[in-house]
């Protein structure tokens, strides 16, 4: 087949280290057409299941706190570490303009001019805020390209923020120096899945930022990490001057270092599992959209929906019930 050739080729480009094999791969797996979806599936199938050696961060905080320049900061570090280092940002796109939020655009002019490193937007389509169902397959194919450091950068929106935390093995989460004693409004939930915290900009107001590491530490210490005793290090930096960073990837070192064997390894378990339960319901999705049958039938009853005339679940559930499924047994 056509297919399975050309994706043998093209990851034997990403093999080799062609950037163009790896921004066209991740096209791929980001499209929705549906020959793109199955090329990008022959080339998933040329991919390594599991890489258990890299480092996966996830890098999560509100709008301006700072990520971005942040892991262009971190990404320089680790890549003097010697470290390749792949970043994918979640574009923060606005369902409702369409647009991103604050205009913000992925810019990392040093990190992404460099050899050893690669950093690329990544759509967040209908997920709002958290990370599109495909940036698990970019995962792959970035550490299939031989990045060893992925770094995820997503903004801190919603419940789905927490979603970053199910993909990636370290989970850092950013904050802005507070001068208050509050915390800053930042949930319990997301203080209790993070593995560091980093208040940023701690050039501005240093004291400010001093405050706000002892008020985050105080706060820490009334709650426990939803699957580590390692205790959560709170730390602060400031980007622009690089102040603070060398004592973050000391502490993203000794994580990786400490945690190498179980804990890791019990964190890509529950990875891949939670990987295969978004995969059913988003492959269902685009399944069932791609059906012209069910298309019209589910426009005509959302707009009842919309109308109010019938409840949506009882529409989901009257939708579902006239598609008939049928499950064949797999060949042996
Ligand atoms: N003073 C100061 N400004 C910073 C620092 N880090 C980021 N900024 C500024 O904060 C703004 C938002 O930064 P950005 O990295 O785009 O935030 P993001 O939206 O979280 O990715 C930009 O104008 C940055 O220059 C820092 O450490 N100190
Ligand atoms: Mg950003």
């Amino acid at each position: 087949m056509l297919g399975h050739d050309a994706a043998q080729s093209t990851v034997a480009d990403l093999h080799a280290g062609s950037r163009r094999a790896l921004s066209k791969c991740l096209s791929l797996i980001e499209s929705t057409r549906p020959d793109d979806r199955s090329l990008a599936y022959d080339i998933l199938e040329h991919c390594s299941a599991s890489r258990d050696g890299s480092w996966r961060i996830g890098c999560t905080g509100p709008p301006g706190v700072g990520k971005s320049t942040f892991i262009e900061q971190l990404g320089m570090q680790l890549l003097s570490a010697g470290r390749r280092v792949a970043v994918l940002a979640v574009d923060p796109s606005s369902r409702r303009t369409g647009g991103s939020i604050l205009g913000d655009k992925v810019r990392m002019p040093l990190l992404s001019t460099q050899e050893n490193a690669f950093v690329r937007p990544t759509p967040s389509k209908a997920t709002l805020g958290g990370a599109a169902p495909s940036t698990r397959d970019a995962i792959t194919i970035c550490e299939e390209a031989g990045f060893d450091t992925i770094i995820i950068e997503t903004v801190g929106v919603g419940q789905s923020e927490t979603d970053v935390a199910d993909m990636t093995d370290m989970f850092v989460l950013l904050a802005l120096p507070n001068s208050g004693d509050d915390v800053q409004g930042i949930k319990r939930g997301i203080m209790e899945v993070a593995d560091a915290i980093v208040v940023t900009k701690a050039d501005v107001d240093p004291a400010a930022a001093n405050r706000s590491v002892a008020t985050l530490t105080g706060a820490l210490r009334y709650m426990s990490h939803a699957d580590s005793d390692r205790g959560t290090p709170v730390l602060s930096c400031s980007s622009l001057s690089g102040e603070g960073i060398d004592e973050v990837l000391r502490q993203i070192e000794s994580f990786f270092d400490d945690t190498r064997n179980e804990h890791i390894l019990r964190r890509r378990r529950h990875q891949r599992g939670e990987w295969f339960d978004r995969a059913i319901a988003s492959e269902l999705i685009v399944r069932l959209s791609g059906h012209g049958a069910f298309h019209a039938a589910s426009e005509a009853m959302r707009r009842q929906c919309i109308e109010g005339t019938v409840a949506p679940s009882l529409a989901v559930h009257r939708l579902l019930g006239r598609v008939q499924l049928t499950v064949r047994e797999e060949p042996t």
